[in-house]
């Protein structure tokens, strides 16, 4: 799938055209295509001029540009620009927090020509004192080189997973294959995976591994065996493909979807009963007779253990778990019946009302909330009361006409720096959901995050705290935050937060999901739609939730509305609850 390849050169496109000092609305143009190639659930190759122009900020112009790429792997505007411009700045401007002002000041004023020229003039504190660079700046440009390295060893899952599927949908189609399932870190769903491992069965081993080095997404062969090959994606994923006995998938798929910590454990505890596992099957130690390995959980059974789901499989307790008989019944996609972060028109969204809802019952919902930026955020076309109230008036009104389905009033109000929220709390009063959340002031201090959060956890208005930490996968670590404070505070007062499902976020991340549960904090799984395909990222959400060993009770867009919304509204502050418009 060369989505992902076309928003890179979109982006690059712009970032170009800010460097040359063009029209802003050019710039952006090219921007606001680039996220939403990006967030497409399609492959574009797969797509018709219509259907490419009907994705928000696409026109015929960058239709002819998509074909352009999907000919000919290249854009004319794009090679014109990089000519004009030194291959070394397009690396620098990939840094986090670069912008094209920042990179022609490093090019022009200190000569630098590559990722390491850089990191050699920060390592010596030789950037602050350039025009228009300070000591921060030259922090944030250290930071920003190491999540630019981190980033290039492991990928994204949200990244790996569509390749992952379209490798996986394209053999179905060309080779004999008998099953075919993804493996390792992937199928445990980890937030970044350093390569995909696919396993499969087949009669004619030799036209799989033939079909696979010749796959159009193929950059470079690393491997070609009988049964096993290696290749380089376009996106510089190194995917691996074994073909396996029909006899042994079961064993093959556990010991290749790992992590390696759970299945050393479980090597172990079969030797202590004289078992012994690998990819091949289970064995008897006695006499070597095999006693399992066509159905996954077989290995499994043979040591007296439930199957573990591979979101759990990372020795974090879920063997003694399992042993015990206490493994958590996780959350399923199926028992999300709502959507609590959607964006519209209104603000920076792609799509009505209309458009939303019809996509939301297409995934068997009952309800979604809009929640559209507040204000503060100019650049998403944020709301202030007046456009608000309008919203709330014509989400009324569609309410009014629709059945079985209920469109919840809401907004994302943006904590400003000081930690006041961007709307007045009579607004905010007669709104269904209020989910607060930062944009802006990440570098600020543990201090100063923390204190803006918990401020916002303070107000009785607000239900949910969106992506908590800030983070983007790869791209911006979180900001400093003393999570346990937050977590205490938000559990005392019964405040949600929220598992962003946005694959670039993934925030809460496992881990707090986990967390949060210890310390008893409702939470809620949303996609962040700002296109419809968007609602698909739930399972994203829910995955990382799983990973976190959350179970249904634990998640709020599992209740129907009506409980929902009760939930939302309890054990706050009475005063306020009052101004709440009746359910
Ligand atoms: P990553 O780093 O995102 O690729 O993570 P994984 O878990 O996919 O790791 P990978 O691709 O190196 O290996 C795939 C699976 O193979 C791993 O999850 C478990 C299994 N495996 C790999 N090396 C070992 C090993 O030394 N011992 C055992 N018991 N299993 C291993
Ligand atoms: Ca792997
Ligand atoms: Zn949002």
């Amino acid at each position: 799938m060369k989505n992902r390849q076309i928003a890179t050169v979109f982006d690059e496109i712009a970032s170009l055209l800010e460097l040359r000092g063009e029209n802003p609305f050019r710039i952006r143009a090219y921007q606001r295509a680039a996220l939403n190639i990006g967030a497409l659930a399609r492959d574009v190759a797969e797509m018709t001029d219509l259907e490419l122009r009907a994705v928000p900020g696409i026109g015929p112009d960058l239709v002819g540009k998509i074909r352009q790429f999907l000919g000919t792997g290249r854009v004319d505007l794009h090679e014109d620009l990089k000519k004009e411009i030194p291959a070394g700045l397009l690396v620098i401007l990939r840094i986090p927090g670069v912008g094209p002002k920042t990179a022609k000041t490093l090019y022009e004023k200190a000569g630098v020509r590559s990722l390491d020229d850089l990191e050699a003039l920060t390592r010596e504190g030789k950037l602050a004192g350039l025009p228009g660079i300070q000591k921060k700046t030259e922090e944030n440009i250290r930071r920003g080189i190491d999540t630019l390295r981190k980033g290039r060893e492991r990928h994204p899952l949200g990244r790996a997973m569509p390749v992952a599927d379209d490798i996986v949908r394209k053999l179905r189609a060309k080779a004999p294959l008998g099953r075919i399932a993804v493996a390792g870190s992937i199928r445990r769903w980890k937030e970044t995976v350093k390569d995909i491992d696919i396993l499969a069965t087949s009669v004619k081993p030799a036209k799989v591994m033939e079909a696979f080095a010749n796959l159009p997404i193929v950059q470079e062969v690393l491997a070609h065996g009988t049964t096993k090959s290696s290749i380089l994606t376009a996106d510089g994923i190194e995917v691996d493909l074994r073909v396996v006995e029909e006899s042994s998938f079961g064993a093959a798929l556990q010991y290749l979807t790992g992590s390696k910590e759970h299945n050393i454990k479980l090597r172990d505890m079969a030797s202590r009963a004289g078992l012994k596992i690998n990819e091949y099957g289970v064995f008897r130690e006695s006499d070597g007779k095999r006693i399992g390995g066509k159905l996954e959980g077989e290995v499994y059974k043979s040591l007296g253990l439930p199957f573990i789901p591979p979101e759990l499989r990372e020795d974090t307790g879920e063997i003694e778990a399992a042993q015990g008989g206490v493994l958590p019944d996780l959350l399923t996609v199926e028992d999300i019946r709502g959507d609590l972060h959607v964006h519209t028109k209104w603000s920076d969204g792609a799509h009505d009302l209309d458009a939303l809802v019809r996509a939301a019952r297409r995934k068997g919902y009952q309800y979604i909330a809009i929640t559209d930026h507040s204000k503060g955020l100019g650049v998403a076309r944020g709301l202030d009361e007046k456009r608000l109230r309008e919203q709330i008036a014509q989400i009324d009104e569609a309410n009014r006409t629709l059945r079985g389905f209920r469109i919840l009033t809401g907004v994302e109000v943006d904590i400003r720096g000081d930690g006041t929220l961007d709307l007045a709390d009579d607004v905010l009063g007669e709104l269904d959901i209020v989910i607060a959340s930062i944009h802006s002031g990440f570098r600020q201090s543990r201090e100063q995050i923390t204190a803006r959060l918990l401020s916002a956890v303070r107000n009785p208005l607000v239900g949910i705290i969106a992506h908590p930490s800030g983070r983007l996968i790869g791209e911006r670590d979180p900001y400093d935050v003393d999570i346990d404070a937050l977590f205490r505070e938000a559990a005392a007062l019964g405040v949600a937060m929220e598992v962003n499902a946005y694959p670039a976020r993934l925030d809460l991340s496992d881990h707090h999901v986990r967390m949060a549960k210890r310390y008893g904090i409702p939470l809620v799984i949303s996609t962040d739609t700002h296109v419809t395909a968007n609602f698909d990222y739930m399972e994203y959400g829910v995955a990382v939730a799983r990973r976190g060993w959350a179970v249904a009770a634990d998640v709020l867009n599992t209740l129907s509305c009506k409980n929902l919304l009760k939930r939302l509204r309890s054990g706050r502050n009475p005063d306020v609850r009052s101004l709440r418009r009746k359910v």
